[in-house]
């Protein structure tokens, strides 16, 4: 069994696959934190765990041609810690399958049935890209330099290793932060989260931020992967698997903005609070590419009135990586028995959320952002 080196998981995560491991936490749990706590964090492993002997690691970057002979840097983790300074950033990640299983009750798609807790929120620390990149040679007047590839150490059967690249001018660029990690919220990278090290791109969709990370290329081209070329790309609603042309599309990047209720839960029976008619409603709201959350929507009545909710989260100059919580203490008109809850995030460019998910639907099930609605009973 390929999967017998697997870290065990703590038993509450929502299991969406365990061979490879994919899970997401409970949703109540994913709120009651700003920095989501690292056995909570979302799990989305595409192949084993693979065991890796930090001692014995080394990071192989690849030199630009010319330079010391084609012979590639090759770092240990004491070089990484002891050669670089260190950085840290407070990053949320989200796969672009998050929220899937809401295309998925449309019309089918191909892929996990994540529900909203495809996302999280760590403390990474390590040392930056662009310094290791500029150790082994490379500046931003490189010639024919275009993509950054991260190549993992986790492989399949046939040695195939997972595999995403991102742009050279986005690696290099002080701005971005993006990040060789080799720690979370304190701790030395877990198991699950790419131990000894991954990559972390703030701002852009999971899939990039590779983890078990061995070897980096700069190229011309993107990474031939899989995962770059033919899954986690975007399309049109008629679009099936009969006619799609994978290479017709760009690579998913910087994620658009998303927001999800977490409290209550769909279903749930809630009591307004005796005195004054009150309930609580929890979420969380982020966008891509650094866009700060600049307001969260929140509707009592399906859509026909909206209050603001009060956002919770770090202060941070320049671009912002990571999510707002928001909480609304709001009152439920008395003759309401059944009602259905929206909330809508607004980003720091105005970006809005679309409000169903149909002209969204894509084959692969990626990208939806749609108002999340959570339908309630009130009992009083
Ligand atoms: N890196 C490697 N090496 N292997 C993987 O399977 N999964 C990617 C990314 N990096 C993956 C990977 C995807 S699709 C996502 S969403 C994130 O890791 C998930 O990171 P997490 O498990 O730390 O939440
Ligand atoms: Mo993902």
């Amino acid at each position: 069994d390929p999967y017998s080196g697997d870290p065990s998981r703590h038993p509450v995560l929502k299991v969406n696959s365990q061979k490879p491991f994919n899970a997401e936490p409970p949703l109540e749990m994913l709120t009651e934190n700003f920095i989501t706590p690292n056995v909570l964090f979302f799990k989305r492993n595409h192949l084993p765990v693979p065991n890796i002997n930090p001692d014995e690691f080394q990071l192989i970057v690849e030199r630009p041609p010319g330079a010391k002979q084609g012979k590639p840097l090759k770092l240990s983790l004491k070089d990484l810690k002891t050669k670089f300074s260190r950085h840290e950033v407070t990053v949320t990640l989200q796969c672009a399958g998050n929220r899937r299983s809401e295309m998925n009750a449309i019309k089918t798609v191909k892929g996990l049935d994540w529900g909203a807790g495809a996302i999280s929120t760590a403390r990474w620390a390590g040392v930056r890209l662009r310094d290791v990149l500029s150790d082994a040679g490379y500046t931003e007047n490189t010639p024919n330099v275009q993509h950054v590839q991260f190549e993992g150490l986790d492989q399949d059967v046939t040695g195939t290793k997972y595999g995403a690249s991102i742009p050279f001018r986005h690696a290099m660029s002080k701005d971005h932060e993006v990040l060789l990690a080799f720690e979370m919220n304190g701790e030395e990278l877990p198991k699950d989260h790419g131990f000894p090290l991954r990559v972390i791109v703030p701002g852009v969709v999971g899939a990039r931020n590779v983890k078990w990370l061995g070897r980096i290329i700069v190229s011309e081209e993107e990474s031939s992967s899989h995962w770059q070329q033919n899954d986690y790309k975007g399309f049109n609603p008629n679009v099936d698997w009969d006619t799609v042309d994978f290479s017709s599309a760009p690579a998913i990047q910087e994620l658009p903005v998303q927001s999800a209720i977490t409290e209550p839960r769909p279903g749930e029976i809630i009591t307004p609070d005796e005195d004054d008619g009150k309930v609580t409603i929890k979420g969380y709201a982020w966008s891509g590419g650094g866009r700060e959350i600049v307001r969260v929507d929140v509707s009592l009545d399906g859509g026909k009135t909206w209050k603001v909710a009060d956002l919770i989260g770090e202060e941070k100059k320049g671009l912002v990586w990571a999510w707002k919580l928001w909480q609304l203490e709001a009152t439920i008109p008395a003759e309401d028995k059944e009602i259905t809850i929206i909330c809508k995030a607004i980003d720091s460019s105005y970006n809005m959320q679309p409000d169903t998910v149909a002209p969204i639907w894509n084959l692969r099930g990626v990208l939806n952002n749609a108002w999340h609605r959570v339908s309630v009973t009130v009992a009083r």
